[in-house]
């Protein structure tokens, strides 16, 4: 940073020295030249050597913004100062700034216009809970001409400081930029970051605007691929964390300056920060989720193997593959069937020939205790019975704003459009299609897509939905002489880029969404016009584009519980922040690429802190032609994401497990540890559905004050009690991970189950014959040390692991342990937590004077049967235990010596009891037992 500050005095222009770590891009459009520089307004230095990315062309930020006009009378009025002009679009002259706090240290700061302008708040209708935090925070005016804020914890410290100048409020593009107190920034999304902290070594800009764009992870790619999150999490020197949500639905970006600093851009709407005050990063996640809203929670066999592809060649390859895969005694739970299943990729139709006995064939799955999931694009022909119900139920979709702008020689082609301004596109079907406007303000919409589902659930009983394609992504819309024109009348959507009517499409800052693709790109491209009506006519693509995705989750989800009857398991893929109240996401369209499965490992983070936790990459890799090696790493990574699913794209070779007896045994192996452990992960989902936890998170977020957790990208935390450490680079045959000081980890491991692990940066052995190195953690807190619920075995089915007993993994710290288990029928619909029927308890383990676990059911209840306890596992265990010595309540219990073992070697103990424990009455049920030297 030294270097920086010191060439930047070198760079001095005429207007003052902006240091060389905090350039503000005054030309992120095009090449810029001293000339074209300069007519902006702005300052060219094209010989100062900076940071990767440093603009030649950037802006006179500390003279830019407005004055403070706090005078009485003035009120929260900004004016706009003798600074600079904004690049892009006419300064609004006046501006209102206010802040406010919602309780509990959550901290709201507004930048808008006198006039109203778009608002996506009352669309989103968040929750906006707050959770009690033991941190305030407050905004002290740090400038009044330019003016500027900083926002501050209670202990004076600074956490966001817009003194570096900058503020920008034009109609369609609103600038503000801050310093920060550290580089320590994690989130922002949807991007493929190549390490999980964000790199402050360079200038880097991250496009933030819905586009159906693949993960691309070879090396830096800064595009914006399905969904828009505005939201960072930043650990603070003193090691407390703080997070930032921008409440913003249009095409934005976002700049990390190295300085460290950062540039917020977005082109409509206002500028409505919330800030919330942790301290530690769960307290964070916690606060954000409760005030976006909390994620939904799965099903159980949701939580199971699902397996997919694109391009069976009938209903019959799929079987094949299936029975491949269970054959190899691979436990399974979901099937998929892609648009393969459709005619000609029509929603709500099965092709008549190859998939005929579709039906019976889920039919039989569900008999063998296995679901389906089915997929759905948004966007319907426009010339059959789906579309004419739409049409006599007035359904709203997406359309053009004027007649003239509707172009005659598609709608022309469709009688039952013909008369209606509706955008007609291209997407996978053969003709032109509609997309449903999800945001209508009437319930037509809604209750012609429940309509749908209802008519083909009543052909085909599947159990859950898989949204696609809605960014919206549609085909053909580049319009450039590179794109494929396609023949026999499919025209592609034409949107306007000149002319009065460009505003939208063409605005004039068109974001890094725009920049990233070069001179031809436009913001509408690969989509609907932005000029288009969404809202049933009230608003514009241009404002609701980032919740296309969002919205039809909404819809889905409450259709999918009106249609099964049951919980609603939808994943989308586009996703805005909050849509975890309604989907799980899967991560798009990968290769199959070791950069892609390394990225997929820090992604998964980021949408847990995101609010999705129901996340999972393509397992083996979407694209390309996989292979043996890379298949089973990813499997064995992927048994720990909570979506978890092999995917292939078409045309290329299977790559299901069944395809190579190595992947085939790694596979059966890690989905066997999972299925086993899935009591744990589904508390981990009650957790987040309930109190806003993550389940996969990083280290970080368990040891926030351990600096050499804060760069891990790709070893994770699954829940608070267990840490992984998967392959993900080829010819490993172990793997680098990083054990915290502050606790005491024990393997999971077959090769060392149960022994104690060093601390520190170590390497593990990996051999593609074991699971992905995975340690369970004794937190010397005893509160918190790990009681982990889990089933005795595995099983091939989810459906058939429910009715195995349980057996309670104890690792104790300090000699004592606890945890929690959440159990229901596994499929209701939770409507809300304070009526859903469930068990919760408390588990407590001690073994202070003579050894007792405690199970204390809080909430019990008549209805849910709770497997029953088989079996303990304890680690770290001091002696041999005395077996005779067992009393459940005081009264004697048997143990199955012969099932039973203790080690003094490896001081692993377990203990099977003759008779299972029956645990699901509300109430206390003690397990006491003696050692046999008591000492
Ligand atoms: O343009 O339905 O991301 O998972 O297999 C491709 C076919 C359309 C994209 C999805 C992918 C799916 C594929 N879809």
């Amino acid at each position: 940073m030294k270097v920086f500050l010191l060439l930047s005095l070198l760079a001095v222009g005429a207007h003052g020295a902006i240091p060389i770590d905090r350039r503000i891009d005054c030309q992120p459009d095009s090449e810029s030249t001293a000339e074209s520089c300069l007519a902006r307004g702005c300052v060219y230095d094209e010989t100062t050597v900076g940071p990767i990315g440093t603009p030649k062309c950037y802006m006179r930020a500390d003279e830019i913004g407005y004055t403070a006009n706090f005078g009485p009378g003035g009120g929260e009025i900004l004016t706009k100062n003798k600074g600079p002009s904004s690049p892009w679009g006419d300064d609004i002259s006046s501006i209102r700034y206010r802040i406010s706090g919602l309780g509990n240290g959550v901290l709201n700061v507004r930048i808008g216009t006198e006039e109203r302008r778009y608002d996506p708040a009352p669309i989103l209708n968040l929750p906006r809970e707050t959770l009690p935090s033991d941190e305030t925070l407050q905004v002290d005016i740090a400038g009044t001409d330019p003016f500027a804020i900083a926002v501050k914890r209670g202990d004076g410290s600074t956490l966001f400081d817009t003194s570096i100048g900058g503020l920008i409020f034009t109609d369609q593009f609103i600038q503000i930029a801050a310093l920060l107190p550290s580089d320590k920034m994690y989130g922002w999304g949807e991007n493929i970051h190549q390490s999980l902290k964000h790199d402050f070594t360079r200038y880097t800009s991250w496009g933030m605007f819905a586009r159906g764009d693949a993960p691309n992870s070879t090396d830096l790619h800064t595009a914006n691929l399905y969904g828009v999150h505005p939201f960072y999490l930043l650990l603070e020197p003193s090691g407390k964390a703080h997070g930032v949500f921008f409440l913003n639905t249009n095409a934005q970006d976002v700049t990390t300056l190295p300085a460290p600093g950062l540039v917020y851009r977005t082109t409509g709407g206002f500028l409505d920060m919330y800030f919330f005050p942790g301290p530690t990063p769960g307290q964070v996640i916690a606060q954000y989720h409760a005030f976006i809203g909390r994620p939904f929670m799965p099903s159980y066999w949701a939580l199971g193997y699902q397996l997919c592809r694109w391009g069976y060649k009938s209903l019959d390859d799929l079987k094949s593959r299936v029975n491949a895969v269970m054959a190899a005694g691979i436990p399974l739970d979901v099937v998929y069937a892609d648009i393969d299943y459709m005619d000609r990729r029509k929603d709500f139709t099965t092709d008549p020939e190859k998939w005929s006995g579709f039906n019976e064939y889920i039919d039989q799955l569900h008999s063998k205790g296995m679901s389906s999931i089915l997929i759905f694009d948004p966007a319907v022909q426009a010339d059959y019975d789906v579309f004419q119900r739409a049409k006599d139920k007035k359904v709203s979709f997406i359309e053009w704003e004027r007649a003239d702008q509707v172009q005659p020689e598609i709608q022309s082609q469709y009688p039952m459009a013909n008369d209606t301004k509706i955008m007609l596109g291209l997407v996978w079907p053969d003709r032109h299609v509609a997309f449903p406007d999800f945001l209508d303000t009437t319930t037509a919409t809604d209750e012609w897509w429940e309509d749908e589902f209802k008519r083909y659930y009543q052909q085909v009983k599947f159990d859950g939905a898989w949204i696609d394609m809605n960014e919206p992504q549609v085909f053909y819309t580049r319009n450039t002489p590179n794109d494929e024109i396609p023949s026999n009348g499919r025209y592609p959507v034409i949107c306007p880029k000149t002319g009065p009517d460009a505003k939208w499409d063409s605005p004039p800052y068109q974001t890094h969404a725009v920049f990233y693709y070069g001179e031809d790109a436009f913001l509408g491209q690969d989509s609907l016009c932005l000029t288009g009506l969404s809202q049933r006519g009230t608003n514009r693509m241009y404002n609701t584009r980032n919740l296309y995705g969002w919205s039809e989750s909404r819809s889905t989800s409450a259709v999918m519980e009106k249609t099964t009857g049951r919980r609603a398991n939808v994943i989308s893929r586009s996703t805005f922040a909050s849509s975890g109240r309604y989907a799980g996401h899967w991560l798009g369209d990968n290769s199959a690429t070791w950069s892609d499965l390394r990225t997929s490992i820090s992604e998964a983070m980021e949408f847990n802190m995101f609010g999705l936790p129901y996340v999972g990459s393509d397992v083996c890799g979407f694209k390309g032609v996989s292979n043996e090696e890379l298949c089973l790493r990813w499997h064995q990574m992927a048994a720990f994401h909570s979506f978890y699913r092999n995917h292939n794209a078409i045309a290329y070779p299977s790559q299901d497990p069944a395809v190579w007896p190595s992947v085939a045994a790694a596979t059966k192996k890690a989905n066997e540890f999972r299925y086993r452990y899935l009591p744990y992960l589904y508390n981990l989902h009650y957790r987040s559905s309930t109190l806003g936890d993550t389940v996969v998170r990083p280290l970080f977020f368990e040891y926030p004050l351990d600096e050499a957790t804060h760069e891990i990208s790709y070893q994770f935390m699954w829940g608070p009690s267990i840490t992984v450490a998967p392959v993900y680079t080829q010819g490993a045959t172990s793997v680098e991970a990083y054990i915290p000081a502050a606790d005491t980890y024990f393997s999971l491991n077959d090769h060392n189950y149960g022994s104690k692990v060093t601390t520190g940066l170590n390497i593990y052995d990996a051999p593609t014959t074991s699971n992905a190195p995975t340690f369970v953690r004794a937190k010397l807190d005893i509160s918190a040390a790990s009681i982990i619920p889990r089933h005795q075995s595995s099983a091939i089915t989810t459906t058939a692991l429910r009715a195995l007993p349980f057996s309670y993994l104890v690792v104790p710290g300090n000699g004592a342990a606890s945890g929690t288990l959440f159990w229901d029928d596994g499929d209701s619909i939770v409507e809300s937590w304070k009526d859903a029927d469930y068990v919760l308890a408390d588990l407590t383990y001690s073994s202070v004077g003579g050894n007792s676990l405690v199970v204390n059911v809080t909430r019990g209840t008549t209805t849910i049967i709770v497997p029953t306890l088989a079996e303990l596992e304890i680690f770290d265990y001091p002696s041999a235990p005395d077996y005779s010595s067992f009393t459940l309540n005081g009264a004697k219990i048997s143990v199955n010596t012969q099932a039973s073992k203790y080690s003094a070697i490896t001081k692993v103990f377990t203990v099977a009891f003759s008779q299972r424990i029956p645990l699901n009455k509300e109430g206390v049920s003690t397990i006491r037992w003696n050692n046999v030297n008591k000492s």
